[in-house]
């Protein structure tokens, strides 16, 4: 288990950081965690509402996020769907994601390139700037008609009634346009998730357990191709042993202090 990731590491992952020209970050619910959102497998029933407490204490990413809980309860999943939908558009951004449009915008011009894939539902890299995003896992602001596949966009307020009716099609409903367990993730953004993880010369993994597939072998597909590796997570996780650099500790102070230790000259 690695230590607590002191001064030290940091600057070796920010010497890394400052030679790499060519980035791939892969994020998770950690990040978003900085700015109020739950994470996934972290969750707490803290703030919910009372009749959803229940379901949130026993939440099982596999028993809610998955096609059977929206076919056998339609009703119950969009309500829980749309429940967080609302919290992630009243979440604001975080200097860990702030960072990662400030990283994205010295490396994404010529001199280099910059991917960010994220798990993450919640368009909060895009709010704050990030503008080359992968959404691996879809997103929980636009829906889709299940009949038509025809995305909806939803209005910045409840849905009235659930599962919500389709605009696109008499008598169908819509369903929240990310990715469930079980589902194929979108074909365009696996493609260039594997083409950013096979032709990087560095890796960043922050915020994310590391155990949802295929997102979690990217770190691997980019090892195997030689890019230095670091990630940034409160905790260890299965890939903080294979990780060239694990700096452990909060994304959205690791992140800042990451960039300012690589970029910032008056900062070494
Ligand atoms: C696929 C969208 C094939 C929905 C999500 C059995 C049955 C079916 C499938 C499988 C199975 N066994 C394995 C699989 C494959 C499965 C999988 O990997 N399952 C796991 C659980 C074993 N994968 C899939 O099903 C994928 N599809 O394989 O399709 C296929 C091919 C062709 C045709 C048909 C099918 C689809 C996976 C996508 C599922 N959807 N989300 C929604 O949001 O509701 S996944 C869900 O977990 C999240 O959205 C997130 O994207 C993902 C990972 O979670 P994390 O982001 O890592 O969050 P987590 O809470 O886990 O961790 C937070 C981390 O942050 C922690 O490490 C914590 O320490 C850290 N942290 C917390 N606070 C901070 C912090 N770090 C720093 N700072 C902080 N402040």
């Amino acid at each position: 288990m690695p230590e607590s990731s002191g001064q030290s590491e940091l600057t070796a992952a920010a010497g890394a950081l400052a030679r790499a020209r060519r980035v791939a970050v892969l994020t998770g619910a950690g990040v978003s965690a900085e700015s109020g959102l739950r994470t996934f497998r972290g969750a707490t029933a803290a703030d919910l509402p009372a009749d959803m407490q229940a379901l949130w204490k026993e939440f099982d990413p596999m028993r809610l996020a998955t096609p059977e809980a929206f076919d056998a309860d339609p009703a119950m999943v969009t309500r829980w769907y749309d429940w967080r939908r609302l919290g992630c558009l009243a979440a604001e951004p975080n200097p860990g994601h702030r960072a990662l449009a400030t990283l994205e915008g010295r490396l994404g011009g010529a001199s280099g390139s910059f991917h960010l894939l994220t798990q993450n539902v919640d368009r909060l890299h895009q709010k704050a700037g990030s503008r080359n995003v992968v959404e691996l896992h879809g997103s929980i602001i636009e829906w889709r008609c299940v009949r038509t596949g025809r995305a909806f966009l939803p209005p910045p307020e409840p849905f009235e009634s659930f599962p919500p009716p389709s605009p696109h099609a008499a008598g169908a409903v819509l369903r929240p346009n990310v990715v469930w367990f079980g589902e194929a993730l979108p074909e365009a953004a696996l493609a260039a998730a594997y083409a950013a993880a096979e032709s990087c010369d560095l890796f960043m993994s922050v915020g994310t357990s590391s155990v949802v597939y295929p997102a979690a072998g990217f770190l691997d597909v980019a090892s195997a191709n030689g890019a230095v590796t670091i990630e940034v997570n409160r905790e260890p996780t299965p890939i903080s042993e294979r990780v060239d650099h694990c700096l452990l500790g909060r994304s959205g102070e690791v992140l800042p202090a990451l960039l300012r230790a690589a970029f910032d000259a008056d900062a070494r």
